[in-house]
C-alpha cells in the first residue's frame, strides 16, 4: 500500500515565510506596498542589516522566548512599539531616505541597521 503525504496549506505558508526571513526577500503584498520580514531570535534581529526602498514596511516578528521592544529615535523617524510580547509583530514604515538604527530598549545588544534609498 502506497503512503502519501499531502502538505497542509499552513505548512506551505510557513515555508514561504521562513524562506522570506532567511533570504530577507522583499515580498510584495496586497498592492504596491513592499514588506520586509525581520525576525527577533536569540536576542538578535535576523537579518541585522537591511537596504530597502522608501515606503517599505519592515514587519518585525518576535520569534523569541522573551519580550522585546522596537524603537527608532532619529531626526526623520520616531517609533516606539512599547513591550512586544512573544509571537507578536510590529510594523515600521520607512518614508524618508537615510540610515536608521532600530533598537530594543530591553536588550541593548539588539541592533538592526536599516538603509532607506
Ligand atoms: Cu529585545
Amino acid at each position: 500500500m502506497a503512503f502519501r503525504v499531502t502538505p497542509r496549506k499552513s505548512d506551505l505558508t510557513g515555508g514561504v515565510l521562513a524562506l522570506a526571513v532567511f533570504l530577507s526577500v522583499v515580498v510584495p503584498v496586497a498592492g504596491a506596498v513592499n514588506i520586509v520580514i525581520v525576525s527577533q531570535r536569540n536576542r538578535h534581529f535576523h537579518p541585522d542589516t537591511l537596504i530597502i526602498a522608501r515606503g517599505t514596511v519592515v514587519h518585525v516578528i518576535n520569534d523569541d522566548r522573551v519580550t522585546h521592544h522596537v524603537y527608532v529615535d532619529s531626526a526623520t523617524m520616531k517609533f516606539d512599539s512599547g513591550e512586544q510580547p512573544v509571537g507578536t509583530t510590529v510594523d515600521l514604515e520607512f518614508d524618508h531616505p537615510g540610515t536608521y538604527q532600530v533598537l530594543c530598549a530591553i536588550h541593548p545588544t539588539m541592533h538592526l541597521v536599516v538603509t532607506v534609498k
